[in-house]
């Protein structure tokens, strides 16, 4: 397996937020966690490829949102965040000979964070970032590749499908308690956490281990008695700019 990542900018400190950080993003620490991310990933056997950080583009860190990986295929998206449609060209050109690229047109947004994978079947977020057009395209795409897109509505508050759960294995999803309605997944079995832990519903698994958000012990406790070793990181500096574990690496 192979993991793209982005180093961080100088300019990570201005990088998008919901509400400012306080106290403010420390790029110094960022870079830092950021570093224990990419060796965690190593240490599972990951072959680690880091794009260099755009000082144009603040939120470049965040690589999930620039494409979408499925069925031997890669959609570069086109994020709904306007100051981060510039972050996709790198990521276009490190992806290109490794795998068959689509690249999303105007006015289709979509941002990576709102794809959750289970199987077969692509669940996209319709987020403040992510619109019909995109979930079309990206669903035209997908299915002559075998792959279903199921749509699925998000309230304001949140920023994207996976900020609330995550993928644990093809037949199971991490999910924060009330942030879903129960029947979003269809069949696949919903292993929960508590709401005041939603934050750390964004868990990344590679086969049976799950690196999950540091100082969220239910969490943890629920992905072991699921059966996951877990490797938790700190992710405070990410978490300032709205971001998570998934957010930060493209698995081929
Ligand atoms: C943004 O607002 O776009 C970034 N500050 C955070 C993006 C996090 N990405 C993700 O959840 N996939």
């Amino acid at each position: 397996m192979l993991a793209l990542v982005r180093s961080i900018p100088d300019s990570y400190a201005q990088a998008l937020t919901a509400v400012p950080a306080d106290p403010p993003i420390d790029v110094i620490e960022a870079r830092a966690q950021h570093a224990a991310y990419a060796v965690a990933l190593a240490g599972l056997g990951v072959e680690v490829i880091t794009l260099a950080a755009d000082e144009a583009h603040p939120d470049c860190v965040f690589v999930e949102d620039a494409a979408v990986v499925a069925g031997e295929v890669a959609v570069i998206t086109r994020p709904g965040a306007p100051s981060r449609q510039g972050e996709v060209d790198a990521v276009a050109a490190a992806l290109a000979g490794r795998i068959e690229l689509h690249r999303m047109p105007a006015p289709a947004t979509l941002d990576g964070g709102d794809c959750l994978r289970l199987g077969h079947t692509i669940y996209v977020g319709r987020s403040a970032r992510t619109n019909d057009v995109g979930v079309s395209f990206l669903r035209q795409i997908l299915a002559s590749r075998g792959i279903t897109v199921v749509s699925v509505p998000l309230p304001p508050e949140v920023l994207h499908l996976k900020c609330v759960c995550a993928r644990l294995d093809d037949e199971r999803v991490l999910v924060a308690d009330g942030s879903l309605p129960d029947d979003t997944f269809g069949e696949a079995t919903v292993v929960r956490i508590p709401a005041d832990e939603s934050y750390a519903a964004n868990v990344l698994t590679i086969g049976a281990t799950a690196l999950c958000a540091d100082g969220f012990p239910q969490t943890r406790a629920t992905l072991e008695a699921a059966g996951f070793r877990t490797i938790p990181l700190v992710t405070t500096e990410a978490r300032k700019a709205d971001g998570a574990l998934t957010c930060m690496s493209i698995l081929i």
